[in-house]
């Protein structure tokens, strides 16, 4: 009887477009994904993450936050907007020395891929000159590079992919029915457009969202069938748990049930079976016990390194104790 609920769920209407996703999924069909029994959620994803992946390598990426605060953005999670009082300094942007030093340190920490976010709606001229020598720099190093600047138009997509830009992080971060509520200054399209501009530049798309802001779950299977349905789906999904930052308007919202998180990457990994799905924010938060639960849900990423943007990270020894504890390794040791 189970296995007939779970394969009536799977398959969606099936699409004409002769491009790369095979599946459309409604938000009904994901919605029912969430509302599995947590079991067979678990053995669903990890029979997809086997299929695809080795389930026991993990890949890790640093963030750098190259330009940090002042930020013209309100979402409504964001420690660095210039609308919320979250005791964040308007500092300015990092000299590509200090990018390399900082990348150098989470390459012979074990980093592979290495990620520079600024606190930008757009990057400006004089922004692009800069981040164009750091990424130039960075891949220089051997190291998979990804940027996270805000909004891009096609010149600025093009001189990333020029420099060498490997991934472009920017992330639906909500259901377009729930955005609303959590950022005004630029609507949803936006954020599709910038990630079609990445998309049509040839570089790899990083796009994922928040959980834990108040959405129903309506609104978060509709995160996840948004990703699932861009055509192609990210090659990298960061599944962030929002971080409650003292001065932004989210920072008393509810906790979200941890096994609620678990069943997002889940879900995520169903959906996107070949993307990289990062357990991403909210792991200083987490137990031991719930980021193995995300493991065997199929995440296969994480931020490692003790700081996220503005926000702490677990350290590399409490990773590194984590990983030998679970028997798993990073990417970058087993392909060496
Ligand atoms: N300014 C650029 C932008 O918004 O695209 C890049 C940096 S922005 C900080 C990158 C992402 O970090 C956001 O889209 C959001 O998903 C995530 N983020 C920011 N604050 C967060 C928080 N408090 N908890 C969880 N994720 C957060
Ligand atoms: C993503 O999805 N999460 C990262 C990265 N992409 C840029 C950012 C998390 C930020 C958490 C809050 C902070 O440290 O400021
Ligand atoms: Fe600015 Fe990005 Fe923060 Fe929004 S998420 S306020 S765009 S730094």
């Amino acid at each position: 009887m189970q296995t007939q609920t779970i394969e009536f769920i799977r398959p969606i209407k099936p699409q004409t477009s002769n491009k790369i996703t095979p599946e459309r999924w409604s938000v009904p069909a994901v919605e029912e994904l969430f509302k599995l029994p947590f079991s067979d959620l678990m053995f669903r994803a990890q029979q997809i993450h086997r299929e695809h992946f080795d389930p026991n390598a993990v890949q890790l990426s640093t963030l750098l936050s190259i330009k940090t605060g002042g930020c013209s953005e309100d979402c409504g999670y964001c420690p660095q907007s210039a609308f919320h009082d979250a005791g964040v300094e308007n500092r300015k942007m990092l000299e590509v020395g200090e990018v390399v030093k900082a990348a150098k340190a989470a390459q012979e920490a074990g980093a592979d891929r290495f990620c520079m976010g600024a606190a930008w709606r757009e990057p400006s001229k004089e922004d692009m000159e800069a981040v164009v020598e750091m990424v130039k720099a960075v891949r220089g190093l051997g190291m998979e590079t990804c940027a996270t600047l805000g909004m891009l138009n096609d010149e600025q997509t093009e001189q990333l992919r020029v420099a060498g830009l490997d991934y472009y992080n920017h992330n639906l971060d909500t259901s377009p029915e729930f955005y609303g509520d959590i950022i005004s200054t630029r609507d949803y399209q936006d954020r599709l457009d910038t990630l079609d501009r990445v998309r049509n530049a040839g570089m790899h798309v990083c796009s994922g969202g928040i959980v834990g802001m108040g959405e129903n779950l309506t609104q978060r299977a509709g995160l996840v069938a948004q990703l699932a349905n861009m055509n192609p789906y990210p090659e990298s999904v960061p599944i962030n748990n929002l971080v409650k930052v003292e001065g932004t308007p989210l920072a008393d919202t509810a906790d979200l049930d941890p096994l609620d998180f678990v069943r997002t990457i889940a879900v995520a990994r169903i959906t996107m079976p070949t993307a990289r799905v990062r357990l991403s924010a909210g792991r200083q938060q987490m137990s031991d016990a719930v980021q193995a639960l995300c493991f065997l849900a199929g995440a296969n990423s994480i931020f490692y390194g003790d700081q996220l943007l503005t926000t702490g990270n677990p350290d590399v020894e409490r990773d590194r104790a984590l990983m030998d504890k679970l028997g798993m390794y990073p990417f970058a040791e087993k392909n060496h």
